[in-house]
């Protein structure tokens, strides 16, 4: 197995370590006094083990903080991303000392977790405790995945080291379980893991809640696990470090024994530390403890700077190093450094989509997922980045990439991955892999178990990633397994997360075109909604609107036989399509002109202009919908006119009226809003229905 060299480093004397170390501290602690807002106890604890890392190891570039063979670094424990941003700003990111002192504010560099995408340097967005740790586990497995493929003998052009930062709340959490037990059978050797092990949570000692050894379960897990005594014992710290990349066969945890709010005469040691501002005077009093001028706040002493912006130098030489390597590696194989290339920069090849299949009546019946593995099949084959699996349900998801092999410690090119049966650290690896980039990730279940991977599918829609879900069985028709396995909520649910595409295609051949959707959106998830049950194949010479309606999201699939005004339109998805068709024969028998639409993905289908909707939806036709899932959100569509002041991107750091007063959330919205839809039932009035009776939330 292939291991990184550290960058080689200089370590500075102690009293020059000390000053840095308290300038990330002091730094953390006037962002959160300033803000009045956030987290400064794990910072002041932590700084010296994360200089210890980025001072000594950690391989970046400040100036190019894409660089594809950096080291990745995700502070797990979001809540402490003062300490962050700290470290971004003082090694010369893109990250003025303006911005710290806009810590949570509205619009800023620094908002209240890391969000990946806003800050030059983070990584990963994290917050949501456990994740960040899984999302490590992702990293970790692409970066090994992608050396399988690309490197050379003699060319080492994926080689870096994944650390991560945890805290006592990450491995509380189940996922670190499931994604710690994953690293270690997986044997990634340059996963590496910090753990702020200072005894305090939100409701006090960790002896109320958390009392296993926690280095015997990650042993257990096979993890190489060490611990240091003294937190601000940055030479030993270093030195485990060390020793973690030395240990290239098992994932490696490093317990520090510091302490939450260190310095802080009151509340070091105490859970006050944890989640408010320290509070003027006792900001004050912390630094005249530790011999630090009390103002001008946000002081950055000149030589403490100077230390950490050879940062700078640092992170342009290993990336000069690394892209003369990779010149000559370009030399010997060509092709598969344009091939690196392609997949870093998620660029699609040219042919990708050429000659997909196209089902006929005769294929039928077939269920979408049986589709949808033939997909995999195709798709698979032209794109080599295509990586994924399932949580040991592929048999039924058919998630397979037939031909290639398994990932798995002895193979590492292989593509096929089993999960194993944990769907919320699946997620967060799959988050993890497109975050690392040079991966289209997939991960597959049933529908019902999308519920254990939610908060990674909401991290993935809020970070624009490409993963996609394939989730089949998804609905009543599943079947015998009863209501325990039937999904109801669920497709509102994945439909409500803003920047998530759900799709689900009626037949084989709106499953092609959902596939071509998913594939092509490198912005964002999409989550594939398949059946069990077979479905009657729809012919493509009776319903040629199928492969350019399905990226529409909804679409005219049968008209009314005068194919101007229908009586009704029938909106159906899935499987249910079927049932509209039959019902519109039967309609039409009685003489009342159905027209049914389609609607595989009722987001795409909101994105589209008014223009097209309403050509789609003429508003004052009635409409059926026929879905076999919760009704709630439906109403956006079908009501008359509704209007909804709600919340359809993801939200914002800053303080909470403020937040409020961006999202319309006020009374002149209201009036505003009001006189819209009012202005609306004017011009439309003699079709204006009876008022709505719920007002659920816009897709
Ligand atoms: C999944 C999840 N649940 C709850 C929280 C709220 N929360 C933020 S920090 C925290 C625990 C703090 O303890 P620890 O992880 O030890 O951090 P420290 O006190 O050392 O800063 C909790 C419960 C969260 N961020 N994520």
């Amino acid at each position: 197995m292939p291991t990184s060299a550290a960058v080689a480093t200089i370590a500075a004397p102690p009293a020059l370590d000390e000053l840095c170390i308290n300038t990330l501290r002091f730094l953390a602690v006037d962002m959160v006094q300033k803000a009045n807002s956030g987290h400064p106890g794990l910072p002041m604890g932590s700084s010296a083990m994360a200089y210890a890392l980025w001072d000594r190891s950690l391989k970046f570039n400040p100036r190019d903080p894409r660089w594809p063979d950096r080291d990745r670094f995700i502070l797990s424990a979001g809540h402490g991303c003062a300490l962050l941003y700290a470290l971004l700003h003082v090694t010369g990111f893109d990250l003025p000392l303006e911005e710290l002192k806009k810590f949570r504010q509205w619009g800023s560099r620094t908002p209240g977790h890391p969000e990946y995408g806003k800050t030059p340097g983070v990584e990963a967005t994290t917050g949501p405790l456990g994740q960040g740790l899984a999302n490590g586990v992702g990293m970790a497995i692409a970066e090994v995945a992608l050396g399988a493929r690309f490197n050379r003998p003699n060319h080492q052009i994926v080689d870096h080291f994944t650390y991560v930062l945890v805290s006592d709340g990450d491995l509380e959490e189940g996922i670190s379980s499931e994604a710690g037990s994953v690293a270690g059978h997986q044997h990634l050797g340059k996963l590496i893991v910090l753990y702020a092990d200072n005894h305090i949570t939100i409701e006090g000692s960790t002896e109320l809640t958390f009392t296993e050894d926690r280095m015997a379960r990650f042993a257990a897990f096979g993890w190489h696990v060490q611990r240091v005594e003294q937190s601000n014992d940055v030479e030993t710290i270093a030195q485990a470090l060390e020793n973690a990349r030395n240990e290239t066969d098992r994932p490696s945890l490093i317990a520090v024994r510091t302490h939450i709010g260190f310095g802080s005469p009151h509340k070091q040691d105490t859970a006050a530390a944890h989640g408010e501002a320290l509070g003027v005077e006792e900001v004050r009093l912390t630094k005249e403890a530790m011999d630090w001028p009390v103002s001008p706040s946000f002081h950055v002493p000149e030589e403490a700077l100077q230390h950490f912006r050879r940062a700078i130098a640092r992170g342009n030489d290993a990336q000069v190093e690394w892209e003369s390597r990779f010149k000559a590696f370009a030399q010997e194989h060509a092709g598969l450094a344009a091939e690196f290339d392609r997949v870093i920069d998620r660029d699609l090849p040219n042919d990708w989509d050429m000659g997909l299949p196209a089902f006929t009546p005769a294929d039928g019946p077939m269920d979408t997922r049986v589709a949808s593995g033939k997909m995999i099949e195709i798709l698979g084959t032209r794109l080599p980045e295509m990586m994924g699996g399932s949580a040991d349900l592929a048999p039924s998801t058919h998630t397979n990439i037939d031909g290639t092999g398994n990932f798995e410690p002895e193979d590492w090119a292989g593509r096929n991955m089993h999960f194993g049966i944990r769907e919320n650290a699946m997620g967060a690896i799959l988050n993890g892999m497109a975050l690392h980039s040079g991966l289209i990730p997939y991960g597959g279940t049933f529908l019902i178990f999308s519920d254990y991977m939610r908060p990674p599918m909401r991290l993935a829609a809020m970070n624009a990633l490409p993963v996609i879900y394939i989730f089949t069985h998804d609905s009543i028709g599943m079947g015998e397994d009863g209501p325990t396995h039937q999904p109801v909520e669920q497709l509102i649910g994945l439909r409500s997360i803003p920047g998530m595409v759900v799709l689900r295609p009626a037949d084989a051949n709106e499953t092609v075109a959902a596939w071509r959707v998913a594939i092509g959106r490198m912005q964002g998830p999409v989550a594939l909604v398949l059946t069990r049950q077979g479905l009657p194949v729809l012919d493509l010479n009776s319903y040629p609107a199928i492969p350019t309606g399905v990226p529409l999201g909804g679409y005219i699939l049968a008209d009314s036989p005068t194919n101007g005004r229908p009586d009704i339109v029938l909106i159906a998805t899935g499987s249910e399509v079927h049932l509209a068709l039959e019902g519109r024969e039967r309609l039409a028998a009685g003489g009342v002109h159905a027209r049914v639409v389609s609607m595989p993905s009722t987001n795409l289908f909101a994105a589209q202009s008014d223009d097209y909707r309403e050509r789609i939806l003429p508003a004052d036709v009635p409409i059926l919908v026929i879905e076999a899932g919760s009704p709630v959100g439906w109403q956006s569509f079908v009501g008359p006119r509704i209007a909804v002041i709600g919340i359809d991107t993801f939200g914002s750091s800053a303080p909470g009226p403020v937040v409020m007063e961006h999202y319309g959330f006020t009374a002149e919205n209201v009036c505003r809003q009001a006189h819209r839809v009012l202005d609306l039932l004017k011009e439309k009035a003699p079709c204006a229905l009876e008022s709505p009776q719920t007002m659920e939330g816009s897709f």
